[in-house]
């Protein structure tokens, strides 16, 4: 575990790297990405690329410039891109989708993570004077601040039916598909063929240390390979980075059931405790948002109540606590963590209601 103190469930993005992925690292044929001359880097991008079914992929930094890549390579300046109200690319992006990119978002809501394909009808106006072009649908899968939420192939299916009808391109910002993808229990293929192209990321469930991958067609990709540059993404001897990469994608991808697994452990012991509420349809993949407001005290007091019990969680929201399993965190943990939740909110409700 990452702070070996704590039980540290703020996010998947705390893993730390497996002794195979640093062996890989050590001995990984390198060279200058710029020039397409590492070994490494090629060869993790075609895994990733014939993984996900699509022409090509791209190796970048992180989740968010795989996004902010994507966003330009998608559209033009002062076009509009209709995404999820709650999605990531519109809450956590520092607003790059708008500072850098040059788009306006145009924030559809949703009760579990994915809009209705009438919603982009809807969100698409006729052409006017007056607005700007719509260019670009984007959908989350699993989708963050929904709880880890899935979205099926077939809600993607009618979302790009929908998306063509007006001409737009679907895009999937896929931080964590392959969590959808094993708790749908389909191949990924069946979540990326109904996209124009998307990202995911690596040092999320997967346990790498850095990295995201921009897949799509062969067009696409060379125009993002340009934006990457630009944004000061092009990296030479990235293969230090692709080693781990091949290796997250050979052998990580099926252990992230255990995390689904731990995950369901606690959402339905937490659900039990007075003063907390967690909705137990969002537990689809790996993540638990706890509801607090019963509990009637200030979201930090809690946080910090579990600090001291050595439990570590991150803060979604008034009222919203997120609890994240992932590598590193085994059965035990989760029951320590259950354990912590029960004497925090025992606590609290004794002071509260005595
Ligand atoms: N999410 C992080 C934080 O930024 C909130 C987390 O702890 O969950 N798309 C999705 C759906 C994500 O959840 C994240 C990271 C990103 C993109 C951005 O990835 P990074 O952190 O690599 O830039």
């Amino acid at each position: 575990m990452p702070i070996h103190k704590y039980i540290d469930l703020r996010s998947d993005t705390v893993t730390l790297p497996t002794d195979e992925m640093l062996e890989a690292i050590r001995h990984a044929k390198l060279g200058d990405d710029v020039y397409r001359e590492d070994p490494t880097v090629n060869k993790l991008e075609e895994m990733a690329a014939a993984k996900m079914g699509k022409e090509a992929a791209l190796l970048v930094t992180s989740g968010t410039q795989a996004n902010l890549v994507s966003l330009v390579s998608n559209t033009q300046r002062g076009q509009l891109v209709i995404l999820e109200s709650e999605s990531h690319m519109y809450w956590y992006e520092v607003g790059g989708i708008s500072t850098i990119a040059g788009l306006l978002p145009w924030p559809v809501k949703s009760q579990y993570g994915v809009f209705e394909p009438e919603q982009i009808d809807a969100a698409v106006r006729p052409k006017d004077i007056h607005f700007p072009e719509p260019a670009l649908v984007c959908v989350e899968n699993s989708h963050n601040r929904h709880g880890g939420t899935v979205v099926t192939p077939a809600q993607l299916q009618a979302i790009h039916e929908a998306a063509n009808r007006h001409y737009l391109k679907l895009y999937m910002d896929g931080a964590r598909i392959f969590n959808a993808a094993i708790a749908l229990k389909v191949d990924v293929k069946e979540l990326t063929r109904h996209v124009d192209n998307l990202m995911f990321c690596l040092s999320k469930g997967l346990g790498c240390p850095v990295g995201s991958v921009v897949v799509g067609s062969n067009e696409f990709i060379e125009k993002a390979r340009k934006v990457r540059k630009v944004l000061g993404g092009g990296m030479r001897q990235a293969g230090i980075i692709a080693a781990a990469g091949i290796v997250a994608l050979e052998k990580m991808v099926s252990r992230l059931q255990d995390d689904h697994e731990n995950a369901k452990r606690l959402a339905e012991a937490i659900a039990k405790i007075k003063g907390i509420q967690v909705d137990l349809k969002r537990v689809q993949t790996n993540m638990v948002l706890l509801n607090t407001s019963g509990l009637k005290v200030d979201d930090k007091f809690v946080l910090s109540k579990l600090k001291e019990k050595g439990v570590l969680v991150s803060m979604m929201g008034k009222h919203t606590l997120r609890m994240v399993t992932h590598l590193g965190i085994e059965r035990a943990h989760v029951e320590a963590a259950i354990n912590a939740v029960t004497l925090t909110a025992d606590e609290i409700n004794e002071c509260v209601f005595t």
